[in-house]
């Protein structure tokens, strides 16, 4: 049978006739027996990539790439009238993650099937995954984001497990996702659930009764945490994803007829920062009561497990008071505080314990200490680690660290997204670049010809138009398509300094006020959630939502300039919103971002960066050099050293610039006070001139020359083109593959 008669079977009528919603349905129930019949053997030894998020997007659209039969099937609905991008619009959006963590878990575990390695991530089948972001009074609102339904990419499985807590046992239910491989086999995406969970426990908003675990266990990711049930509750679910990783692991090892003994032989895993942990001191449990004893099985475990740092925010290191583990996980008690006191007995120095005098346990030590590997994500954040924040650590296992820069699988980044530009490319330098992303640097040949350069610029336009045409229908908003898109896009997060970016926004309406018009206008696009805990996050989306009103309504202002802060941003979003963008946004305080992912995608669609020494985007730098980004800012030193000596003051600098101090006050002007509200603006206000912690202030002088200096250099369009194609021709080197290539070398050598 070939496609079409596949369908029609499946719809039982002719796909001409069927609406949307049918065909959609059809497609995915083929595709999930496509890949069913296509998932690899068992091998010798296997990754666990165990994380508390898989941020993965809609599916359909890179299963079809993958499966190499998008084509087919687009040209096949196309005959019969059909638009594959308006059936992408039925699926929803699966929520199971937050931000950058959760999306580079996704493209790994793209990267390791299409590798052809064998690899599976673990997870948790959030039922409502993060809150779906409303703005309503120019504010954040959080309500549930349903998005499982009866028919789905989850295959419920015959897999249980018993997960024993204090007082009570919870049987999980498996739930796997197939993960396809570009031309290669498929692996699993396995997400464990609990029976019991009762989606009536939440009414309006995203509250709910913490205490009643089996009914609570999946309902959100990042319960809210701002009381001791909601982190309770956290405790649960991360010992409830481990015990049930571990337990797998275990009956896999079984099933190969492997020995436990060498389990390290057999399996690693990868632990995504710190929410996976207590799979160290599980495993260790485990292998104890099959008769291991602790000394052999903390030896297995340690050349078992692998530790990803994705942050150097102290505030992001969890510490979980023991009694708080006492009331969830008793059993694993003796464990941890038997590790502990090894480390103890060994190290004389405070700084390394994995319980501190205050009785907290330090999961990210538990991990270094009883893991084999621990890495950064980009070079700069490894190095701090090493220099800094995990010094001491350093000190002791030099042997254990080591970088893995991180990277984007291209399949979703480029040929999903931006189809034209990968068709474009594909003709410009053959098809090889799909499977060896550096054959992208080809494109460099064409840096001098004129028709190239201009067919990227009139791709990028219609990018554009369609991005216009998707937030006119899906945001009722306007934008114009030959304006500057200039995006930031990323989690809501003071060191990210979406503030710094609402100072422009301030700074050019007043020059525009005073007469002094951009030469090309200029559309500044945000999206960002806020922690729904998270007051100061929530106060800065309102600043942009007030600024975003006050210049839509200035007509001396608005042809110039446009403020657009798209709602419940997501990757849906990400994907539609990256292939537009000009100038991308990666403006956090140097020392701050660990990697970033989002700078490599619009990098890859060929925006230029505006951006600090930071993360990834150091390495950025490094390959494209300095006529194709655009840097500002005090460096990591400099910024380390500010916090080390605790010199920096932004009060001084708002008392010592006028300029500065003018663009501030306006956030507590009479112009955005008649739009907002005053507490809220008062307190963004309030903290950046009294804290500042993440010194936007510091930096925000240079940032707005910088991108003046940005947006003139923007109207020379065949220059920008150049810079265009560099970014493009530039990025091989992240694409997750190669990320992946990395870590199986060096860390999980799978054979
Ligand atoms: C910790 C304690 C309590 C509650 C929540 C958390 C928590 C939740 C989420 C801590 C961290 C996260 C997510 C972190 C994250 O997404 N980090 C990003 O990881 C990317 C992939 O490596 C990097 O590119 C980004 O630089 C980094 O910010």
């Amino acid at each position: 049978m070939n496609l079409q008669q596949v369908l029609e079977q499946k719809l039982g009528k002719t796909i001409a006739d069927a609406t949307n919603e049918q065909v959609y349905y059809a497609l995915l129930s083929v595709v999930k027996e496509m890949s069913k019949g296509k998932e690899r053997k068992a091998g010798n030894k296997k990754v666990y990539y165990i994380s508390a998020e898989f941020l993965i997007g809609k599916l359909l659209s890179n299963n079809l790439i993958n499966l190499g039969i998008y084509d087919d099937v687009k040209a096949l609905l196309a005959e019969n009238q059909k638009d594959i991008t308006e059936i992408e619009e039925v699926e929803p959006e699966p929520s199971l993650g937050n931000g950058g963590l959760g999306r580079l878990a996704a493209c790994f575990l793209d990267s390791i099937a299409t590798l052809g390695l064998n690899g599976a991530g673990v997870g948790l089948n959030y039922h409502y995954g993060l809150f779906q972001q409303v703005f309503e009074n120019r504010k954040q609102k959080e309500v549930k984001n349903p998005w499982m339904e009866k028919e789905s990419w989850l295959t419920k499985t015959n897999t249980s497990f018993q997960v024993t807590f204090k007082d009570f046992t919870l049987t999980s239910e498996l739930y796997d996702i197939d993960v396809t491989g570009y031309e290669n086999a498929t692996n699993k995406l396995h997400l464990f659930d609990v029976a019991t969970i009762d989606e009536s426990l939440v009414g309006e908003g995203i509250n709910f009764d913490k205490k009643d675990i089996a009914k609570n266990l999946t309902l959100f990711l990042y319960p809210d945490d701002s009381d001791r049930e909601g982190q309770l509750l956290r405790i649960y679910q991360q010992y409830f994803m481990v015990s049930n990783a571990a337990q797998l692991i275990l009956k896999e090892m079984d099933e190969n007829g492997f020995d436990v003994k060498k389990l390290h032989e057999h399996v690693v895993v990868q632990i995504n920062d710190t929410h996976p942990s207590m799979v160290i001191p599980e495993l260790i449990r485990l292998l104890m009561g099959r008769g291991i004893s602790m000394d052999e099985a903390v030896e297995i475990v340690t050349k078992t497990c692998a530790y990803t740092n994705h942050t150097i925010l102290a505030e992001a290191l969890e510490k979980w008071p023991i009694s708080f583990l006492e009331e969830v996980v008793p059993h694993l008690l003796p464990i941890i505080r038997e590790l502990d006191k090894r480390v103890k007995e060994k190290y004389d120095d405070k700084r390394v314990a994995i319980i501190d005098e205050s009785d907290r346990v330090h999961m990210a030590h538990m991990d270094i200490h009883y893991g084999f590997s621990v890495n950064g994500v980009a070079a700069l954040h490894t190095d701090i680690l090493k220099e800094s924040e995990l010094k001491v650590f350093y000190d002791i296992y030099p042997e254990k660290f080591n970088n893995k820069t991180n990277g984007i699988t291209f399949r979703r980044w480029l040929m999903h997204c931006n189809p034209k530009l990968a068709a474009y490319i594909t003709e410009l330098i053959g098809n090889g670049w799909k499977k060896d992303a550096k054959e992208l640097e080809k494109l460099l040949k064409f840096i001098d010809d004129e028709t190239v350069l201009e067919k990227l610029v009139a791709i990028k336009t219609e990018n554009k138009v369609a991005l216009k045409k998707y937030l006119a229908e899906t945001e009722q908003i306007e934008v114009d398509e030959n304006s500057i898109f200039d995006i930031q896009i990323k989690r809501l997060h003071e060191y990210k300094r979406q503030q710094m970016n609402a100072l422009y926004v301030i700074y050019k309406y007043l020059e525009i006020k005073a007469g002094k018009r951009p030469e090309t206008p200029i559309t500044m696009i945000f999206g960002a959630k806020a922690a729904p805990a998270y007051i100061l996050a929530k106060d800065i989306i309102h600043l942009i939502l007030c600024l975003q009103e006050l210049i839509a309504n200035d007509p001396e202002v608005s042809p110039y300039l446009k403020v657009v802060m798209v709602e419940n941003y997501n990757v849906t979003k990400a994907s539609k919103l990256i292939p537009a963008c000009d100038v991308s946004e990666q403006i956090s305080l140097a020392s701050k971002e660990a990697s970033g992912t989002g700078n490599m995608k619009f990098m890859l669609n060929g925006a230029v960066t505006l951006g600090t020494m930071d993360g990834a985007n150091v390495e950025i730098h490094d390959l494209v050099g300095e006529d194709n980004i655009y840097i500002f800012g005090k460096k990591s030193e400099e910024v380390i050293k500010l916090y080390e000596t605790g010199s920096y003051s932004s009060w001084d600098i708002y008392n010592n610039d006028v300029e500065i101090k003018k663009i501030v006050d306006f956030i507590v002007g009479e112009e955005l006070l008649a739009i907002g509200d005053a507490e809220n603006l008062g307190r963004v206000h309030g903290d950046l001139i009294h804290k500042d912690w993440f010194m936007a202030l510091l930096d925000v002088k240079e940032y707005i020359a910088t991108k003046e200096k940005m947006f003139a250099d923007y109207a020379d369009r065949e220059l920008w083109a150049k810079k265009m194609l560099v970014n493009t021709a530039k990025a091989g080197y992240f694409s997750s593959d190669r990320t992946i290539e990395d870590y199986n070398r060096d860390i999980w050598k799978l054979n």
